[in-house]
């Protein structure tokens, strides 16, 4: 059976959203809406998996899931034609998380490198959420049988285990799931990985090999998206470089991080390519091309920031669509949970 396309991604309401969970996801999910049914999510759930010292407590996750959800729409997600929501309020996800838990093999579980690198060397006192967490990343994606997930590359691991766990579900299940009218023996599609732009990896302001991250120490490392334009470009300027002027091609970019992400980041925000951006300034100081990155850093971002403020004064509203959108989100859900729990031999309500 031909799966009909659909597109499925989420965001940590983890706080201090930055340019590379821009530049890397939210970029492309309001492209996709033009071409495909879109289901963004503020992953909750997967939000609460690292200490609450870390996510914040209960009033800190309220306020970072309405600033998501501020982002979302501030960047151009349209909630009534397609859906945003958050993922506690549809239970399908934890449901369906439960089943391919019986799924996934530990094995598989320990390459995960996002767990290693978050566990650190602590890893005993990790929570099971944190280890668990790409198993819910999969019941997300297979919960509305999607076929497109728009992420940043970070996310590419997970994303093929979800295709190993849809997989093994098909295999496990092949009879039931023809017995159940699904005459290929397919009810998992195989989640395709969407990464792509001049951005998919966004680095550290302050090290060029290291991921612009929510959880770094210094807010000198990212730009947020609610950062002030002064704020922008004192980051910018105080941005890591290294001595060499600008190469004029991009292979001169191979062994220089900070070069090539500054360059990357110039080049997704004004829609071009690196090979443009650096016919322009290719050869010039990185004085002159931070001024200009701040420029455009500004345009784009200034007017998210400000849309951002509006929508999160009006917590009321914002919940709204939330509420409108888990909704939708859960008809779609309970659909698939309906089949999943039949082919699995749960016995239930007809
Ligand atoms: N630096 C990045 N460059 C490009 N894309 C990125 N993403 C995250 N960081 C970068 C993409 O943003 C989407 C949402 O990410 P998330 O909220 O699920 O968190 P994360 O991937 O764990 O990364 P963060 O935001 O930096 O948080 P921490 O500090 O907790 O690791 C995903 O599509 C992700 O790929």
């Amino acid at each position: 059976m031909a799966f009909v396309e659909r597109v499925f991604s989420g965001v940590q309401p983890t706080g201090n959203l930055h340019l590379g969970n821009y530049l890397g996801a939210i970029v492309n999910f309001v492209k996709m809406q033009e071409t495909h049914d879109c289901i963004y999510c503020v992953v909750d759930m997967h939000a609460i998996t690292q200490g609450v010292d870390v996510w914040g407590g209960p009033a800190e996750l309220a306020r970072n899931t309405r600033e998501v959800t501020a982002a979302f729409i501030a960047s151009g997600i349209d909630p009534k034609k397609h859906i945003v929501f958050n993922q506690s309020q549809v239970s399908g996800h934890a449901e369906l998380a439960w089943i391919l838990n019986c799924i996934a093999r530990i094995g598989w579980l320990n390459r995960m490198t996002q767990f290693k690198e978050k566990a650190g060397k602590d890893r005993e006192n990790a929570s099971v959420g944190l280890y668990d967490y790409p198993v819910l990343m999969a019941a997300d994606i297979l919960l509305y049988r999607a076929t497109h997930v728009p992420v940043g590359e970070d996310q590419k691991q997970h994303l093929e285990l979800s295709r190993d766990i849809a997989q093994k579900f098909n295999n496990d299940f092949g009879d039931s799931i023809r017995g159940h009218g699904f005459n290929d023996g397919l009810f998992f599609p195989q989640p395709e990985p969407f990464i792509t732009g001049p951005a998919t990896r966004v680095m550290s302001l302050r090290d060029g090999t290291k991921k612009m991250s929510k959880s770094e120490a210094s807010d000198n490392s990212r730009i947020n998206l609610t950062d002030d334009a002064n704020t922008i470009a004192q980051k910018i300027r105080k941005a890591k470089t290294d001595p060499e002027p600008l190469p004029s091609e991009e292979k001169g970019l191979q062994t220089r991080p900070e070069a090539d992400n500054l360059v990357g980041i110039y080049a997704a925000l004004a829609g071009v390519s690196k090979h443009d951006v650096l016919k322009d300034f290719g050869g010039g100081q990185f004085s002159s091309f931070k001024n200009a990155l701040v420029d455009v850093c500004v345009a784009k971002l200034s007017p998210i920031a400000d849309e951002m403020k509006r929508l999160v004064a009006d917590a009321g509203h914002v919940d709204q669509i939330l509420i409108d959108g888990a909704n939708r989100a859960r008809a779609i859900a309970d659909e698939t949970m309906r089949s999943a729990k039949n082919i699995v031999g749960f016995i239930r309500q007809p």
